[in-house]
């Protein structure tokens, strides 16, 4: 039986990836951290949680000893490294916690690996946040960087040690330079589940204002389960490499918001402009969004777009979900949950 380590399996591509492996008949150790109340509720979600081959382990990524025992433990022959402080507005709060977590945690698995000499594939989750201030468009595996974000630097720093560790040490490491991925299991902290929850609760009648940021960001929004797919074919090509896995299609979050409300049957009248811009619903003229300026960054990253030509090529990976789709399956998960409170 093929075994894998997925750390982070609390987050959404941990549990889809667990998911996957499951159903492919791997064993799968996956690391969750300690908190004082448990936060299996996505595992919950997609009933996994208590699956015969899935072994949860506690683990931090701040703590290299965690790490090393984490490896004799479980042996795998794939890792899947997930876990991360992911939330870019947090890391410029707090970067010192960001770094630590998100750039120097990796380097701790690649140290393990090195040490164990053994031969674990290794997978780490590189971010096209990297790429910051774009400096071509689409943005593919040549692209230059130019991190806009403390989380960008430390994405970075991870994805280079993971170039590093494969070409000095014959390590089968794999970066997958990952565009944003959602689903109805995404964190309500990220831009589009903020929205699709929040349509939901004010189709409803529970009333209250979608309240966000910069509304012409730019993203390349795929499916998360799509995503992930992508991370176990990586581990599974004759080399290790790095792949931009992304639609190769662009949207502004103000786009989203407009579909998101389509797909619960209300249409957007916008008006106003910067920080007084505003949607009313022309079907009950109520005020369903606002700008916030809480929700501006100190550098933003403004557009986005991937170019998966390698991925496809090497790999047969193609993004199934377009984003009406996307959109579509996100607020109708989120409507449905509203009367379930363990489904969040
Ligand atoms: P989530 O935020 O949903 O999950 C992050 C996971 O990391 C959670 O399980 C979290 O645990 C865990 N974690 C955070 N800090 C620590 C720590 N100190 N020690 C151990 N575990 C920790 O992220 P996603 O599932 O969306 O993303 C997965 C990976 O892919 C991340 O590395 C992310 O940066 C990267 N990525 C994601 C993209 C996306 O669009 N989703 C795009 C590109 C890259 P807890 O639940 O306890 O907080
Ligand atoms: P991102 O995703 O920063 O791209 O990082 P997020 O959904 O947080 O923001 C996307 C864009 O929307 C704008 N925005 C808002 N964002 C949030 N969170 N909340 C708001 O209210 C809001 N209003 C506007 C943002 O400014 C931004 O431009 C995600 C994470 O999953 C990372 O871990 C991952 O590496 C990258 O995607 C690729």
């Amino acid at each position: 039986m093929r075994t894998a380590l997925i750390t982070g399996v609390t987050g959404q591509d941990g549990t889809y990836l667990a998911e996957n492996l499951l159903q492919r008949g791997y064993k799968v150790y996956a690391t969750y951290r300690r908190s004082s109340s448990e936060n299996f509720w996505r595992l919950e979600a997609l009933n996994i949680r208590n699956h015969s081959n899935l072994v949860l382990l506690q683990h931090d990524m701040t703590d290299f000893g965690s790490t090393l025992r984490l490896l004799d433990r479980s042996s795998p022959d794939e890792i899947y490294n997930l876990a991360a402080q992911t939330h870019v507005q947090v890391s410029f709060e707090q970067p010192f916690t960001t770094a630590q977590i998100t750039g120097l945690g990796p380097l701790g698995f690649l140290e393990a690996i090195r040490a164990r000499k053994a031969e674990t594939r290794y997978y780490q989750a590189s971010s096209a946040e990297m790429f910051g201030l774009v400096q071509g468009t689409p943005q593919n595996e040549t692209t230059p960087f130019y991190p806009r974000s403390p989380y960008g630097v430390s994405k970075l720093f991870a994805h280079w040690m993971t170039i590093n560790y494969r070409e000095s040490y014959d390590i089968f490491a794999a970066s997958g330079i990952l565009f944003n991925h959602e689903s109805p299991l995404r964190g309500t902290e990220f831009v589009t589940r903020k929205i699709t929850s929040s349509v939901a609760r004010i189709v409803r009648g529970s009333g209250g204002v979608l309240r966000l940021g910069n509304l012409n960001a730019m993203r390349d929004w795929g499916y998360a389960k799509d995503y992930v797919e992508g991370m176990r074919l990586m581990l599974q090509a004759d080399k290790p490499d790095t792949f931009v896995l992304a639609t190769n299609k662009t949207t502004s979050v103000r786009d989203f918001v407009t579909l998101s409300f389509r797909a619960a049957d209300v249409d957007l009248d916008w008006s106003g402009s910067g920080v007084d811009e505003f949607a009313l619903s022309r079907q009950t003229g109520q005020r369903v969004v606002e700008v916030d300026p809480a929700f501006f960054r100190p550098a933003e990253v403004d557009t986005l777009i991937g170019d998966f030509t390698k991925a496809r090529k090497t790999l047969g990976w193609f993004p199934s979900t377009d984003l009406h789709a996307l959109c579509t399956l996100m607020v109708e998960a989120d409507l449905r949950r509203l009367g379930n409170d363990s489904y969040r």
